[in-house]
């Protein structure tokens, strides 16, 4: 990448002065003069662009609208305690971690059917007091974009992969969050949301919410 930066430099430099039309029309004594300076203002225009066109996709596929996405730089762990909704006996503890390209999940989550499939989510509102946790909210959405999945083109900050139980109903979690942060205070920041597990699967590709049915288990996201 910085061979590339350095070969592009020169590169726009020389075609951008091969295209001064004026150059021939002024002096030639004031000629090495006027290209001394022009290449010198275009390398130095140029510069943030060849900085910034490898810098994005170099962050993050799904970060190339999101100056600056990286690992978090006030990192910090943090949980959820998952509790289950009215009429149901899903629960479970998570964890999360600031890893490169995004936040890691890991943890288990107890009370589903056996070898069942889960829409897993990080909500909007860390607010699990309604029986149906639909005080939760949506899914957290900082960037304004479709629900989709993680890892393919669009999706919500908080999408995540489904969760899947194995016979004794017992879901093993490790799953990745990007285009979020954990702990930095910023618009992406998904500490203090929700965390919610859903009755059915996450078909990621309904809007905008999967049509991962209801909400089994609610939990908000705190640090420590
Ligand atoms: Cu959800």
């Amino acid at each position: 990448m910085r061979h590339a930066r350095l070969l592009l430099l020169p590169a726009a430099a020389l075609m951008l002065a091969a295209c001064q039309p004026q150059a021939p029309a002024e002096d030639p004594a004031a000629t090495p003069a006027t290209d001394a300076t022009t290449p010198a203002t275009d390398a130095t225009a140029a510069s943030p662009d060849a900085a910034a066109t490898p810098a994005a996709p170099a962050a993050h596929p799904d970060a190339g609208t999101m100056p600056g996405m990286g690992p978090a730089p006030g990192a910090v762990s943090a949980s959820a305690q998952l509790q289950a909704t009215e009429g149901n006996a899903t629960a479970g503890t998570l964890s999360f971690a600031a890893v490169d390209g995004g936040i890691r999940v890991t943890g288990q989550v107890t009370g589903l059917p056996g070898g069942s499939e889960h829409g897993f989510h990080v909500h909007e509102k860390g607010d699990c007091s309604a029986p149906d946790a639909s005080s939760a909210g949506g899914h957290f959405n900082p960037t304004s974009t479709a629900h989709g999945r993680v890892g393919q083109g669009e999706h919500h900050g908080g999408d995540s992969d489904n969760i899947t139980a194995n016979d004794q109903g017992v879901a093993a979690v490790d799953t990745l969050l990007r285009g979020v942060t954990l702990g930095d205070g910023t618009g992406t920041d998904i500490l203090g949301k929700g965390v919610i597990v859903h009755a059915d699967p996450d078909d990621y590709t309904t809007q905008p919410t999967g049509n991962a049915g209801g909400r089994l288990a609610c939990g908000v996201i705190a640090g420590g």
